[in-house]
């Protein structure tokens, strides 16, 4: 109940607001929650009903986006030479977005010695001689066989920049 103690502790600053206005908007029915303690309860249940449909929201947001592409970002944040994440897993169909971040240029090359059999790596690949140059530039791949895949970077293999994906 930490959450009720907070809120009456809110509450009084907004009491000469609340009695100026007197009674109509909800804005001023939570504020009146500190003088009546009945109201408070349904006051508070529906401030909570609120939250909890922006939370859904944004949920609903977050799952679509992520259900459309997996980013992978090329070079960490401190500049790494590094896939990040370097191993992760996928949906068949769910589109990996690889993305220019630091340490560029970079690039994907997906090893065909470690892909599942019947994959043709070059379809999925980048040429070894093209590199994402630019800040931000993106190479999108789809894998739709199951199993997993290891990649590298062309430029960078020899400093570790290497990764793995198992799509499910
Ligand atoms: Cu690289």
């Amino acid at each position: 109940m930490a959450t009720v103690t907070s809120a009456a502790v809110a509450i009084p600053s907004f009491t000469g607001l609340k009695a100026a206005n007197g009674t109509s908007s909800k804005v001023n029915a939570s504020a009146k929650v500190a003088a009546t303690p009945f109201p408070k309860m349904s006051i508070k249940a529906s401030m909570k009903e609120i939250g909890v449909a922006v939370a859904a929201t944004a949920a609903s947001a977050l799952l679509a986006s992520n259900a459309m592409a997996l980013d992978v970002l090329l070079g960490s944040d401190d500049g790494g030479l590094a896939f990040v994440p370097n191993n992760f897993s996928i949906a068949s169909g769910e589109k990996i977005v690889f993305k220019n971040n630091a340490g560029f240029p970079h690039n994907i090359v997906f090893d065909e010695d470690e892909i599942p059999s019947g994959v043709d790596a070059s379809k999925i690949s980048m040429d070894e001689a093209d590199l994402l140059n630019a800040p931000g530039e993106t190479y999108a791949v789809t894998l739709t066989e199951k199993g997993t895949y290891s990649f590298y970077c062309s430029p960078h293999q020899g400093a570790g920049m290497v990764g793995k994906v198992t799509v499910n």
